[in-house]
């Protein structure tokens, strides 16, 4: 109840920010998109991670507002970054349970990024398998509004939740991210490599990009490479960076 109060209290503080880790084609190196994640600068000046924060905001019903809060900064970035000169690639922003499950949530987005004056296109939604899963008559039918305004959607933590893969067959969706628990493990265990090379085999016969998560060394890198996975995210690209240092990075970048 105290996180509660205090996380109010941080969004009427202004005390939230946006941190934006850069995806990489495997084949060539071009920029594929970045990922925004949020975090919290508290009171004493530390850095909260979401792990931290973002569940009690889901249960208590803040997500929503922080979740507005996230998209309609993102869309003020985007704005300031393309106004500045920069390339600016498609913004992937994570959305939560609570959020996806809003009965007018496609329409809800369509109509702020048209108030914000940002394309859909310039957006893609991370969602998880367990969200999609939950109704998923209703989330065929958010899938298809969101892609007609122009939205893609990426499957986050790809390989840990619970899909059925013949719903899979049925939504409308761009990316999976292959989960970092299977890249951590890559060289060291079979079944991970496995796991791996499945996600992406599905993808190319489902005809979606992969984005393997966490790579942290060359070696994975290779090895993601070797086996066709389409994208990277991870330490090994850079960080998750500061709106200020990921312009710095993507000035250095193009
Ligand atoms: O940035 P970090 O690795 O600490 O993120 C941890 C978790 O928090 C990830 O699962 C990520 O999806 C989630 N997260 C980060 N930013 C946001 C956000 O803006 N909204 C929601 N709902 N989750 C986020
Ligand atoms: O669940 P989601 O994929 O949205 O969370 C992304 C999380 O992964 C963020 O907390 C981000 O800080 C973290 N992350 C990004 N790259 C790496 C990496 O190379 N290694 C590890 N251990 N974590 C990473
Ligand atoms: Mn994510
Ligand atoms: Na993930």
């Amino acid at each position: 109840l105290k996180l509660e109060m205090e996380l109010r209290r941080a969004l009427d503080a202004g005390q939230f920010e946006l941190y934006y880790q850069p995806k990489l084609e495997m084949a060539d190196g071009r920029l594929n998109g970045a990922e925004v994640l949020i975090r919290w600068r508290n009171d004493a000046g530390q850095l909260v991670p979401p792990n931290r924060f973002i569940p009690v905001a889901e249960e208590c019903g803040l997500i929503g507002a922080i979740g507005d809060w996230v998209l309609a900064e993102t869309c003020r970035q985007h704005a300031a970054w393309r106004a500045a000169g920069l390339l600016v690639p498609v913004l992937a922003v994570n959305v939560s349970a609570r959020q996806f499950a809003q009965p007018e949530f496609a329409e809800n987005m369509g109509r702020m990024l048209a108030e914000l004056g940002t394309a859909p296109a310039a957006i893609e939604l991370e969602l998880t398998e367990s969200m999609l899963m939950a109704d998923v008559r209703r989330t065929a039918a958010t899938l298809e509004r969101l892609k007609e305004l122009g939205f893609s959607i990426a499957i986050d933590d790809f390989g840990t939740g619970f899909s059925s893969l013949n719903y899979l067959r049925h939504f409308r969706l761009d990316v999976l991210k292959i989960d970092q628990s299977f890249v951590r493990e890559l060289l060291q265990d079979r079944a991970a490599l496995a796991i791996v090379q499945s996600i992406i085999a599905l993808a190319r016969a489902l005809n979606l990009q992969t984005v393997a998560e966490g790579v942290e060394t060359e070696a994975q890198r290779a090895l993601l490479q070797e086996q066709g996975c389409g994208a990277m995210q991870g330490y090994l690209v850079a960080r998750p960076l500061p709106a200020s240092d990921f312009a710095a990075w993507l000035r250095a970048y193009n």
